[in-house]
């Protein structure tokens, strides 16, 4: 039997290699991975003896040759297979261990050049590889190390693996190859060729070139929204730091469909904050969000908003969550906490209850404004047999911005609820109505048809929390197409409202308002989220 080895990561190699041999098998290798296993003073034969051709081209040619190809793809119960590799004086080759030059990780360097992602393509390595998987009725195909341990320990037990075994190394094989050529193909893709200067990193961008993303698995989940639906979860080839899929599960059940789901809404929502903040979500929409001067306070302000609706609700922090916040946290039912930390003392109370999902998450390295523009800034959504997509949503407001259309002015405390409702209405489902009062939510009406049953809601809610109304800003994901729903909100106790603004009737809205006496600006930014 022999075994080639060919390997970029070499990383646990001669192990395997001193344990192959230990078993009879003959080692075959390229020169990086020759040189290596000799020095650890294993026989090794050069895959340029076997060939009879020097690896040339800068290493461009090594294994590409049918001394290599007839080993690995001659069928060996066609008598006419073997008898062409004897014709030829072909060895068979029944063990392939290939990883492949590190492409992703080479494009993933910051600065790299077209020319150091086009020398990091592999061509021996997965022509090889494929060879190997094809013919997997003879042939086991490694191409990852985790693959060491289990193949050594099963060709020890029987002296070969068995056709599962290598019918399921032929899969994952495939699946390498997909996803190598895949990332291959992305990174090509989105070049703009004609920006593309000589020793520079290429411009790139998603909507520009032809690729729409390449997902790989993080986990299957038990079920999907409902126990009869199947799911999984896969993540971006190169996720955004700072987004969801990099989150760590300290403790706590298996993460389910709808968790992940709610988890990436108030973790996005809370990550736009730069001030301490904890947002609660329940069903997709925050139903408390609020700034403090710590996590305690912030948690203890969200929650006040809708104590009800947070009952097994996710529960989000910017801030590393202490002893306190995780006291009061405990005190409800939560189903996922997320921070970027958590104090020795803070898990410790969450150790009682083993339950809650614990995951810690670091914020995105450029603070709260850090969108991550070039990389996995783009929302999709499956529609019949289609793919909406669209950059995400990440425009934030400036107070430049607002432009006030009535007659009474907002105050500076108005102005700074403002932008905070504004910021929050962008991540509750249209239609959105939120209300708000010292840097905290009020009322919260998410995802109805009409924006006068938003309105409604919102101050139903707010009077269920027995929450004060008097004096609060409210935000309007998009403009009032009557002036009823600012009446709404007006009787509700709002004295100022933010609102896009681009009505027909805008007039009509902007002299209800004067009318009754509070302040409005336009934004001229929507935000519908559905
Ligand atoms: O440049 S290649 O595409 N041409 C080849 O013929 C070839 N054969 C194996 N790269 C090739 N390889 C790759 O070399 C393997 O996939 C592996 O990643 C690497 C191992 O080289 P070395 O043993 O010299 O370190």
């Amino acid at each position: 039997m022999n075994a080639l080895l060919s390997v970029s990561d070499k990383a646990g190699i001669v192990d395997f290699a001193r344990g192959l041999r230990a078993l009879g098998i003959g080692l075959i290798s390229t020169g990086g991975t020759a040189r290596l296993l000799q020095d650890a003073g294993l026989p090794v034969t050069e895959v340029a003896e076997v060939t009879g051709f020097p690896e040339m081209l800068d290493g461009r040619v090594k294994t590409l040759h049918p001394k290599v190809h007839g080993g690995l793809l001659a069928r060996r119960d066609v008598p006419a297979h073997v008898a062409a590799l004897k014709q030829h004086g072909i060895d068979t080759i029944d063990l392939l261990v290939v990883n492949l030059y590190p492409f992703e990780a080479t494009v993933a360097k910051p600065g790299c050049t077209l020319e150091d992602a086009i020398e990091n393509i592999d061509i021996g390595g997965p022509a090889m590889v494929r060879s190997a998987a094809k013919n997997w009725k003879d042939v086991g195909v490694l191409t990852d190390a985790a693959q060491y341990g289990p193949v050594l320990e099963e060709l020890r037990a029987n002296r070969k693996l068995s056709d599962k075994t290598r019918f399921g190394l032929a899969v994952t094989a495939f699946n390498r190859i997909a996803d190598y050529d895949g990332a291959i193909s992305d990174y090509l893709s989105a070049i703009e060729f004609d920006a593309v200067q000589p020793g520079q990193a290429p411009q790139r961008s998603l909507f520009g070139g032809q690729s729409n993303g390449r997902f790989v698995k993080v986990q299957d989940l038990r079920y999907g929204e409902n126990p009869h639906q199947q799911a999984a979860f896969y993540r971006d080839l190169y996720p955004a730091p700072g987004s969801l899929v990099t989150a760590r599960q300290l403790q706590g059940k298996e993460l389910s469909y709808n968790n992940i789901a709610d988890a990436d809404a108030a973790w996005e929502c809370v990550k736009s904050f730069d001030t301490p903040a904890c947002v609660i979500v329940k069903h997709a929409n925050p139903c408390g969000v609020a700034l403090g001067k710590d996590p305690l306070e912030a948690y203890s302000k969200a929650f006040q908003t809708d104590p009800t609706s947070a009952f097994g609700g996710i529960i989000a922090f910017n801030r590393a969550v202490d002893l306190a916040a995780a006291q009061a946290v405990s005190k409800q039912f939560v189903e996922v906490l997320m921070a970027p930390g958590f104090t020795p003392e803070a898990l410790e109370v969450f150790k009682a209850k083993a339950n809650v999902r614990v995951l810690e998450i670091a914020l995105p390295p450029g603070g709260a404004s850090d969108w991550d523009n070039g990389r996995n800034a783009v929302d999709a959504k499956r529609v019949g047999s289609g793919l909406l997509m669209q950059t995400a949503d990440n425009r934030e407001l400036t107070v430049a911005e607002l432009k006030v259309v009535t007659t009474k002015q907002p105050t500076a405390a108005e102005l700074q609820d403002l932008l905070f409702a504004w910021k929050v209405a962008k991540y509750v489902k249209s239609n959105a109505i939120v209300f708000c009062k010292g840097g905290m939510t009020i009322g919260v009406g998410a995802g109805q048809m009409s924006r006068i049953d938003s309105a409604r809601i919102a101050s139903i809610k707010a009077g269920n929390a027995k929450l004060s109304m008097q004096g609060t800003v409210v935000a309007s994901d998009a403009f009032f197409p009557f002036r009823d729903g600012l009446d709404v909100v007006v009787d509700a106790g709002a004295t100022c409202v933010a609102q896009p603004g681009g009505s027909m009737r805008d007039q009509e809205v902007i002299d209800a308002a004067n009318e009754r006496g509070i302040a409005m600006v336009f934004t001229g930014v929507r935000h519908f989220r559905h």
